[in-house]
């Protein structure tokens, strides 16, 4: 198999196994026996990794004195993969998480662009992303929405630097070549039923002919999601987890990145999960660790960490309760039908 094969190979007529490899490089075909990863058995997935909020926020006090968003439009720390190989590589496949800061009193200029984006405050609060029009305050906990080609801006008039983390599905969208921007300043902003006809859980306006592929509610703020998780039963693995969703559609929020708060009790293990899909993590409260395929993870209040695919997935808390935000490709997985999971109780 693989290279290993050219040795078994024959002269053709009276050209030499080299010469006729050389034609066919010149004719751009390529002998699929070469190539490495054709037929070969995949033995786990890509590795993980966790930025400690420890040794990074100190890195970010930096960023803050370096620059200003007035000079960069965004003062962004991207979170890269470092067994990628490449400083321009996501966080996991389809999934590039960052950390963005702002001072109080700056600003972050409006534009749109192909990508959905995620917001997800780790610390301070009083900062607004204002996303096509709507206001959206920014509190610790709170995720904020900014689906595709929506435009946004970010406003700080707290007292204090503010830290979220950002995700983006950057990767897909450079992958298949098709990531497009737009910079401000915002033009044809479509209109939204108010936040007020989704104030009340289980009641939503009835909009005839909704072409929404993402959810028109932009803000999700913390105390809601915790009192949910609170209250949510085991789910398979055995940890408490609710999904952001669509109010329109009950379904992910956006297209590309579902979004999930999950919540360990102290002392048992999570039954090992084992998914095509990818998944980011911020740990909200708590402490613990988490084993990623032949890695152990130990993690701490506002530490982020990556779950690529294909790596059996098992979480501990160490703190009588943890809890974790968690941003995914499920569901696009799910909807190219490339969604496979499986639990060690299945005999996995
Ligand atoms: O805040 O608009 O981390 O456009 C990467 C790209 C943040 C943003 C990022 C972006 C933004
Ligand atoms: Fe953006």
């Amino acid at each position: 198999m693989g290279a290993a094969g050219t040795q078994a190979m024959t002269s053709s007529g009276d050209k030499s196994y080299e010469e006729v490899r050389k034609a066919w490089r010149d004719a751009h075909v390529h002998p699929l026996w070469e190539n490495p990863l054709a037929h070969s058995e995949r033995n786990g997935g890509p590795r993980p990794h966790l930025w400690s909020w420890r040794k990074i926020r100190p890195l970010l006090d930096d960023a803050m004195k370096v620059t200003t968003p007035a000079a960069v439009e965004r003062r962004v720390l991207t979170l890269v993969d470092p067994h990628a190989g490449d400083a321009t590589a996501g966080t996991t496949t389809n999934l590039t998480t960052a950390l963005q800061m702002l001072l109080a009193g700056e600003t972050a200029r409006p534009h749109r662009h192909s990508m959905n984006a995620i917001r997800f405050v780790v610390e301070g609060s009083g900062a607004h992303t204002i996303v096509d029009g709507k206001s959206c305050l920014m509190q610790e906990g709170d995720l904020i929405l900014t689906p595709a080609w929506t435009w946004h801006e970010h406003v700080h008039s707290g007292s204090e630097p503010i830290v979220w983390m950002d995700a983006l599905d950057v990767p897909l969208h450079r992958y298949l070549g098709i990531d497009a921007f737009e910079p401000g300043p915002t033009h044809d902003v479509p209109e939204y039923a108010h936040e007020d006809a989704f104030a009340v859980a289980n009641v939503v306006p009835d909009v005839p002919g909704t072409e929404l592929k993402f959810s028109p509610v932009f803000r999700y703020p913390w105390r809601q999601a915790a009192t949910a998780v609170r209250a949510a039963p085991r789910a398979r693995d055995g940890a408490r987890r609710v999904r952001y969703v669509n109010p329109l559609t009950g379904g992910s929020a956006m297209a590309l990145m579902d979004c999930h708060l999950a919540q360990l009790d102290r002392g048992s293990d999570t039954i090992p999960f084992r998914t095509t899909s990818n998944a980011v993590c911020c740990v909200v409260e708590g402490a613990g660790a988490t084993r990623v395929g032949d890695q152990m993870l130990r993690w701490e209040a506002k530490d982020i960490f990556s779950l690529p695919h294909g790596n059996w997935i098992s979480h501990r808390a160490e703190t009588d309760k943890a809890t974790m935000f968690v941003v995914s490709d499920r569901d696009a997985l799910k909807r190219l039908d490339l969604l496979k999971e499986e639990y060690g109780n299945e005999g996995g």
